[in-house]
């Protein structure tokens, strides 16, 4: 039985490729860190139970070295999955030496305890579409040869640990991947990332929980996937023949304003008549647009996407109808 090591377990995509491995027979071992308040500690794991059915969670944090050391120690996993972040772009403006950290600091860390303790195991590193910044080719589009120029302290965390895994596969001869992910959603993700704020939102006015729905930018574009089906993609990188950098995208890009049509007309609702703009939540410097190029993900993984962007959008407007 294979084992994995999962850091941000208890994450959207987490929770997700928990699933998926445990689908596939593993053994799943998640990087907990302590909460106040217990019960939102495994929130997103609620199906899973820990100690049972073959999945394990341990408390560590990616700054607190010997944590890792000991985690890594005594599990000896097969498969390493560097998930933990800070990973809300608007606030790494707030906190951008937590996001610097952990993000690339903490993929340091990460990477010196498995050179060290199992060299032997494959690595994934959770890079982000965000490393390019406002690059974008002539043609619209973000592909692995698309110079990196990221636009918040999250982007810029994430360049250098994409970096360092770069590094040490080429220093230590490990088998260090980076998946290069573009926005992926579920009903699973936070409620302060634009997607499931919107749906959140406006099933919340439908309902008449709420009157207004205050955004930020609206102009800006992005390449929204379903985590479900990157996590697949997740797995089948670490598992390609060779190290390597990917791209995982859908190709099809929507801008903040066609996602809030699409949510409230699905709603038989008019986004104009609810939406005001508030500052707060416009960033210092905005990412104005991302369609990236899968094709190397799907011509040599073979990876493919079941979720469009209707059917993710139907399960998230389902997830928040039944809650609210
Ligand atoms: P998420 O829901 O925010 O989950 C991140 C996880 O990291 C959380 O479980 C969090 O723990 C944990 N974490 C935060 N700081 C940590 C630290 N110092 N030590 C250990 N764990 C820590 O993010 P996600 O959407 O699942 O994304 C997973 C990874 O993919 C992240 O690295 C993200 O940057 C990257 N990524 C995401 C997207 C996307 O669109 N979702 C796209 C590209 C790349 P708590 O639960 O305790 O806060
Ligand atoms: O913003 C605009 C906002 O916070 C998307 C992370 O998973 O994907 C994610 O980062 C867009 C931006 O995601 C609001 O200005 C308007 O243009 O949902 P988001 P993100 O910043 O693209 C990348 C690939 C990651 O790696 C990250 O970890 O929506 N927007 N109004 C808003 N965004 C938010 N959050 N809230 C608003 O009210």
């Amino acid at each position: 039985m294979k084992k994995a090591l999962i850091t941000g377990i208890a994450g959207q995509d987490g929770s997700y490729l928990t699933e998926y491995l445990l689908s596939m027979g593993y053994e799943v071992h998640g990087v907990v860190r302590r909460h106040s308040v217990s019960e939102n500690q495994n929130s997103r794991l609620h199906k899973i139970q820990d100690g049972k059915n073959n999945v394990f969670t341990h408390y560590g944090d990616l700054l607190d070295y010997p944590s890792l050391v000991r985690i890594i120690s005594e599990i000896k996993p097969d498969e390493i999955y560097n998930l933990g972040a800070m990973s809300h772009v608007r606030v790494s403006f707030d906190m951008p030496s937590f996001t610097i950290q952990t993000n690339a600091l903490g993929v340091l860390n990460m990477l010196e305890v498995y050179r060290t303790i199992c060299p032997q195991a494959k690595f994934y590193q959770a890079s982000s579409s965000e490393m390019f910044g406002n690059s974008v080719d002539e043609d619209g589009i973000q592909r692995l040869t698309t110079p990196m120029n990221p636009v918040s302290p999250y982007g810029c965390s994430k360049v250098m640990g994409y970096n360092l895994v770069r590094h040490y596969r080429h220093a230590y001869k490990l088998h260090a991947c980076n998946g290069i992910l573009f926005n992926h959603e579920s009903p699973r993700r936070g409620s302060n990332f634009v997607t499931n704020k919107v749906v959140k939102g406006a099933v919340s006015i439908k309902k008449g929980l709420q009157d207004k729905l205050e955004l930020g930018n609206m102009d800006s574009f992005r390449d929204w996937g379903h985590s479900k089906d990157y996590v697949r993609a997740m797995h089948m990188i670490l598992n390609h023949n060779v190290a390597d950098e990917f791209i995982v995208a859908t190709g099809e890009t929507h801008s903040v304003r066609d996602l809030c049509e699409t949510v409230f007309s699905k709603l038989d609702m008019n986004y104009t008549d609810y939406i005001v703009q508030n500052p707060k939540f416009m960033r210092p410097q905005e990412l104005k647009y991302l369609k990236g190029d899968p094709s190397k993900a799907v011509n040599i993984l073979g990876w493919k996407p079941e979720y469009t962007f209707s059917s993710m959008i139907d399960e998230m407007i389902e997830r928040w109808e039944r809650e609210l």
